[in-house]
């Protein structure tokens, strides 16, 4: 029997428009002044951002997927998940990684990828279908910080495991990232679990080239935000006015991304009805990306009532993958 397709849409464009719109206004008006890392990935940003996962500075990537690769079958016998949800369901490389071993396990009966681009969503849909003829898909376009409530429920006696890979949980704050936690716990039954990739902290040589290559690749996708304002909100940033920073936070253990003001300017956001003044050298902060420690994944998971079933670490301890139960 085929597996059924299902695709659900929770997040429209004018739902889109109204939180860019009120980042931005809240983000402007904050000193020092921010904007939230998730309007980077416009067609150009999830470009750019592939480029950086190809860059040789950019380890993160190809650790988490030699990891994947090496752990993915003791994953899926430590899961028996008949239901895989990916969060954030970007890279197909490691989505197939996932369904291959639980197919292996032979525990696999549906996959629920998540993702905001319901282009995306449709694209890798199709293609699956074709790769996975028998495997149930449901699709859920939304926003992972919101729309976990519509994500399907456990079949009676099954159980989901939910994927959230990359590392991207480290560009949450401490306080958006305790909430998510929470969230995602209370979706779940007990029983059920979380397979949260992490970045690890490791030497600041080898972390800050990531986030700042030689090629400029990341200072174009740092600076890509720029470039989204002015098309969304009609406004006037002068992107090439901007220098890309980053620094390694040693006590918040987290690199952050920054663009720098080169010059004084004043800065129109038309469809916000808003100028904004920037001084030379003032830095606008635009990404963390927080590394972590075993110790300290075991302890946020805690907080929000996840026991740590089991953990995956590459060699050079710089990435891990980490079964939490709820
Ligand atoms: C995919 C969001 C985890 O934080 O390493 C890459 C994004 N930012 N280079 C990361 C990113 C700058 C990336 N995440």
């Amino acid at each position: 029997t085929p597996g059924a397709i299902q695709l659900d849409v929770h997040l429209s464009d004018t739902d889109a428009d109204t939180a860019l719109r009120s980042d931005v206004r809240r983000g402007l008006a904050a000193s020092p002044k921010e904007l939230p890392p998730k309007w980077f990935y416009d067609a150009r940003g999830s470009e750019l951002f592939e480029r950086i996962t190809e860059l040789p500075e950019y380890y993160p990537f190809r650790t988490e997927r030699a990891l994947l690769t090496d752990s993915v079958d003791d994953i899926a016998r430590s899961s028996g998940a008949d239901t895989v949800v990916e969060l954030g369901s970007g890279s197909s490389t490691k989505t197939r990684l996932l369904l291959d071993a639980f197919t292996r396990a032979g525990t696999l009966r549906r996959y629920v990828p998540q993702d905001v681009s319901e282009s995306a969503l449709r694209g890798a849909i199709d293609e699956l279908h074709r790769d996975y003829p028998q495997l149930e898909l449901h699709g859920v376009v939304g926003d992972f910080t919101r729309d976990l409530d519509r994500l399907p429920g456990a079949d009676p006696g099954g159980k989901r495991m939910i994927a959230f890979l990359g590392g991207t949980i480290g560009n949450l704050m401490p306080g958006p990232r305790h909430d998510f936690l929470v969230h995602v716990r209370s979706v779940l039954q007990p029983g059920e679990q979380l397979l949260l990739g992490t970045g690890l902290a490791t030497d600041p040589a080898v972390m800050v080239p990531a986030y700042d290559d030689a090629a400029g690749v990341t200072a174009e996708f740092n600076r890509n935000v720029l470039h989204v304002l002015n098309r969304e909100l009609d406004a006037t940033f002068d992107v090439d006015a901007f220098d890309h920073v980053a620094v390694w936070d040693a006590e918040n253990s987290w690199i952050e991304m920054r663009l720098r003001a080169t010059r004084d300017m004043r800065v129109r956001i038309a469809d916000l009805n808003l100028d904004v003044a920037f001084a030379a050298g003032e830095e606008l902060a635009t990404e963390i990306s927080a590394k972590f420690t075993p110790a300290t994944v075991d302890a946020f998971a805690a907080a929000a009532g996840f026991a740590t079933t089991r953990r995956w670490v590459d060699p050079d301890a710089r990435f891990a993958l980490t079964l939490l139960t709820a």
